[in-house]
């Protein structure tokens, strides 16, 4: 077999990238490691930047986004069970969507089928090989026989744990970690949100979130000690420690139910560097990771989409290959504001098992900061949704 660009992995960096290279003319085989139904069923981000929103339109996968999500205009944030309002629309003029991972990935994949474009799930010992020279491939394994396919790129979408990153030699790659000492405990359940907009509550307690899906479907999280096993967590036990770190009034107003999924979800900021070697490119959490508090991951995802699929573009119909050459260096420039913004949400909102009286006051001091200064919500709102590409 043979195509242009190899895409390994099938979760929205690389279904984003195959659906934006084939409107530019480019053929593309995405190569997942899992079947369709668990990669649908996983559940994941909920926040869309605007960029985010744009580029899936440009994609020609806005219309259901656009019928179904809900756009928010700002976010509460909370410290002590007292919130007040940021907002971004004032701030920057722009707004964010809500508008899950899931659904963004079912329609990407809703897509790809309609384009008859080549999607090879449950693809077994993926590996690609020749990444330093002028005609890499990349071998598979599925249903027991192994497969290879030549290409002129090999595009590594394949996540924090897949091969890709680990292709480029010690030598070269620099990676550059803090994990955080908790982890978020996450609810699903068939309730209507407690709020219209998002709540970020910072509490003795821990941290806390509440999120939604849509009307009748909520999302929320605490902060938990990374030792905690979900199986001890009842979901009376989740209500109960909810709702004593959010303010009084959603506390009041809070629709509890059964978790519809449950699951604890460790911390950490990463980053991969150069994320291309070769013929190589890292896009999205293979290059890096964000802690979940700033709604990071997935658009980091997309923003790197962008770089890359308009560097190969350029490449296929001008012969042009600065974008190449600098995919790396643009995608990472952005990747480390927004690194900068996640671990900055992350260190204002959590308990830290450490914190001195000391670092309490320098949290309270910028909460108080973010809640009376309008270059401060200025700040926060146009990382929130989202630096230019
Ligand atoms: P994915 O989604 O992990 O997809 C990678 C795909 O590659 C496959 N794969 C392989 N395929 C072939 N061969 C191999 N060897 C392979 N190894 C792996 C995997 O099966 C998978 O299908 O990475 P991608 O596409 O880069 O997308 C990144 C996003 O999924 C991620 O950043 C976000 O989910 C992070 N995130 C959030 N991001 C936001 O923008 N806003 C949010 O509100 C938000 N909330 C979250 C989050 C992540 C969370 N968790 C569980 C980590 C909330 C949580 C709780
Ligand atoms: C979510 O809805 O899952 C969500 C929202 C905002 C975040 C993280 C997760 O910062």
């Amino acid at each position: 077999m043979r195509t242009q660009v190899v895409i390994i992995g099938g979760g929205p960096a690389g279904l984003l990238l195959s659906q934006l290279l084939h409107r530019d003319g480019i053929e593309t085989i995405v190569l997942e490691r899992r079947s369709r139904d668990h990669v649908l069923s996983r559940i994941r981000a909920g926040v869309l930047e605007w960029g985010t929103v744009e580029m899936l339109r440009a994609a020609g996968v806005g219309a259901r986004m656009d019928r179904e999500g809900f756009v928010h205009d700002g976010t509460y944030l909370a410290a002590q069970n007292r919130g007040f309002r940021v907002d971004f629309k004032a701030a920057t003029g722009k707004p964010v969507m809500v508008y899950g991972q899931t659904e963004v990935t079912h329609d990407l994949y809703a897509a790809r089928d309609a384009a008859g474009g080549t999607i090879i799930d449950e693809a077994e010992g993926v590996m690609p090989h020749g990444l330093d020279g002028d005609a890499p491939h990349v071998t598979y394994v599925k249903d027991g026989t192994e497969h290879r396919i030549d290409c002129d790129f090999v595009a590594g979408c394949d996540g924090y744990h897949g091969v890709s990153r680990g292709c480029i030699p010690a030598g070269v790659l620099r990676a550059f970690e803090r994990v955080y000492p908790f982890g978020w405990l996450g609810v699903l359940s068939e309730t209507p949100p407690v709020s219209d907009e998002l709540i970020y509550a910072n509490h003795e307690r821990g941290f806390a979130l509440c999120s939604m899906r849509n009307a009748r479907l909520s999302r929320y999280y605490v902060q938990v000690p990374l030792e905690d096993r979900v199986e001890a967590w009842s979901d009376d036990a989740f209500w109960d420690e909810l709702r004593r770190r959010i303010p009084g009034d959603a506390a009041d107003r809070l629709v509890t139910g059964p978790a519809v999924e449950k699951s604890i979800a460790p911390l950490r900021s990463f980053v991969a560097e150069p994320m291309r070697w070769g013929r190589l490119f890292l896009a999205g959490d293979a290059a890096h990771i964000v802690p979940p508090t700033g709604a990071k991951g997935l658009n980091l995802a997309v923003g790197d989409v962008h770089y890359l699929h308009t560097a190969l573009a350029a490449h296929y119909r001008d012969g042009e290959d600065a974008g190449i050459e600098t995919y790396s260096e643009r995608a990472l420039s952005r990747v480390w504001k927004c690194e900068r913004f996640s671990w900055w949400m992350t260190t204002m909102l959590h308990r830290f098992p450490e914190q001195s009286t000391f670092d309490q006051r320098m949290q309270e001091a910028e909460i108080a900061y973010l809640e009376t200064s309008v270059a401060a919500q200025t700040a926060m709102a146009e990382n929130y949704v989202g630096l230019p590409y």
